[in-house]
């Protein structure tokens, strides 16, 4: 990749190559601190992009003081008004479409489509949450006593902290930041330090929208360590909710130390996603399918698909059919518009992956293609592999793992029950979909005895999810749902009020309480 491309995007996107790490919203705003500094690597190339200065303890104070001055302000600005400053904020992500895209692909090393498909996803979720700011609806019920009416209110919650992963460094921060925002919340973001320059490209293009505005405060971006600012951010009670996205160690970290302060904490943690391939299926859009699931993002989505799980009478011809289409994927540079798969996030995930591909073998799996680390002329520096696909069962320790890299396993099934209670027999449930022509497969799978997955498609692969469906999942992928739907209801607290318009105090369950002998 040519080193002024990459200069041309970073100045496009106000990246200097020594950045601030904490950022209450504005270009003025900035904190200037003396942290250790944090630097971002490529992993297309291996090589540094730029340094950011690590938020301090001091630093995360200010952020979070001012944030919570913010709120006391921001809270009382009607809500529609809040969705035009996140419509301004889609306008200027628009803009910024292919420069931020480019960016992500940079530092995730995900293909450039996929990079401004993410900043897609951002847009949608704006427009999502214009809307949205008219419609944070609560309901009315009837009082059970005379003269008294009932209604329930949505408050805003307070500081809403975001922690998000590597792999989706912009959108996850969308989903919740603009959400949160129509809501009259104020954020607190804390990125994945693989990718701290995304973060800071998000903080600079909003920023003009911040400063007419004037809400500085409400869009609020820390950058540290875990022990600086994550495990502080999870302790802290002026945080009300705490949303965080990674592997299901870090959610449990999470959950624990936020339930201990009754806190609310929000959780979208790892998948095992599996497709059910049915003998009766079109089995050329289930191996596409398969295709971007296992190998698009080079299988470090959440909802990347990891495990096929196919009638026995079919599964030879699929899984050649899939060896000859992996055979033409082409590997290399993201930013190559021919490219389809570049690299993991570093070379600690190439060595995960390895090792993964090593356990399978250990445990009697079959290595059909790929699982090696792979050298790309004029990147040799970069996390690159081949993507694999492994016959193995579903009972393997490996199997029951979420790998973050590309691994396929594929997994025969005689009869459509088995197929399910392979599926379900695994400790995530995020997503999950069957290929099939058959209209019982289909209901079976979306039944309650089906699929117990958050999400269950049908000719459909595991990723890729719109931004309008409640997103995430069950068991230990952490139960939180993000995006659209009524996810945004964790955002804001529910207040019930009953007023009495009469002139009598009559008690709810017809308890009489009344000082002896006084008259009625
Ligand atoms: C993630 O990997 O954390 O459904 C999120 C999808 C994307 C989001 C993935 N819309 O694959």
């Amino acid at each position: 990749m040519e080193k002024h491309h990459i200069e041309s995007i970073l100045k496009d996107l106000d990246i200097q190559s020594v950045n601030y790490g904490a950022t209450t919203g504005t270009t003025w705003g900035r904190i200037h601190t003396l942290g250790k500094e944090l630097v971002s690597y490529s992993p297309v190339t291996g090589q540094p992009i730029a340094g950011v200065v690590q938020a301090q303890a001091h630093d995360y104070e200010a952020v979070v003081s001012k944030a919570g001055a913010a709120f006391e302000k921001y809270r009382m600005m009607p809500a529609p008004r809040r969705g035009e400053i996140v419509r301004e904020i889609g306008n200027a992500l628009r803009e910024k479409k292919q420069r931020l895209g480019a960016l992500i692909s940079l530092e995730t090393g995900k293909i450039r489509a996929e990079g401004e498909g993410e900043v897609q996803e951002m847009i949608d979720i704006a427009d999502f949450a214009v809307g949205l700011s008219r419609q944070l609806y609560g309901l009315t019920m009837h009082s059970e006593r005379p003269f008294h009416r009932m209604y329930e209110q949505w408050h805003p919650l307070g500081i809403v902290g975001i922690i998000t992963a590597f792999n989706f460094p912009a959108a996850v921060w969308s989903w919740n930041a603009l959400v949160a925002a129509v809501c009259g919340d104020v954020v607190v973001f804390k990125p994945s330090s693989k990718t701290p320059l995304t973060a800071i490209a998000i903080q600079n293009i909003i920023a003009p929208v911040v400063d007419k505005y004037d809400i500085d405060g409400v869009f609020n971006l820390v950058i540290g360590n875990r022990a600086v600012v994550g495990d502080t951010l999870l302790q802290d009670r002026r945080i009300p909710l705490v949303s965080a996205t990674g592997s299901t160690a870090m959610g449990k970290k999470v959950a624990t130390t936020v339930a201990a302060r009754l806190g609310r904490s929000l959780l979208e943690l790892g998948g095992n996603n599996a497709i059910i391939v049915t003998e009766d299926c079109d089995m050329n859009m289930a191996l596409r399918a398969t295709l971007f699931g296992a190998v698009g993002t080079a299988g470090q989505r959440c909802t990347s698909t990891r495990r096929i799980i196919i009638h026995n009478s079919i599964k030879d011809r699929f899984v050649q059919q899939l060896v000859n289409a992996y055979g033409q994927i082409r590997i290399g540079d993201p930013m190559d518009p021919y490219t389809l798969m570049g690299p993991l996030i570093d070379d600690t995930a190439k060595q995960v992956m390895m090792q993964a591909i090593e356990a399978a073998r250990d445990q009697g799996a079959t290595i059909v293609y790929g699982g090696t680390a792979l050298t790309v002329e004029g990147l040799e520096n970069g996390s690159y592999v081949t993507p694999a696909i492994v016959e193995a069962e579903n009972h393997y320790p490996i199997v029951q793992e979420e790998t973050f890299a590309p691994i396929l396993y594929i997994i025969g099934y005689d009869t459509f029950d088995q197929a399910l209670a392979l599926h379900n027999d695994v400790p995530q449930g995020l997503s999950s979909a069957v290929f099939t022509s058959s209209m019982k497969y289909q209901e079976q799978f979306l039944s309650h005895r089906g699929s117990d997955c958050g999400i269950a498609n049908v000719n459909i692969g595991t990723s890729g999810a719109e931004i309008g469906g409640a997103f995430g999942g069950e068991k230990e992928t952490g139960g939180g749902r993000e995006s659209g739907s009524d996810a945004w209801r964790i955002y804001m607290r529910r207040q019930t009020n009953t007023i009495n318009w009469g002139d009598d105090l009559p008690l709810a369950q017809g308890i009489v309480f009344d000082i002896k002998g006084e008259e009625k």
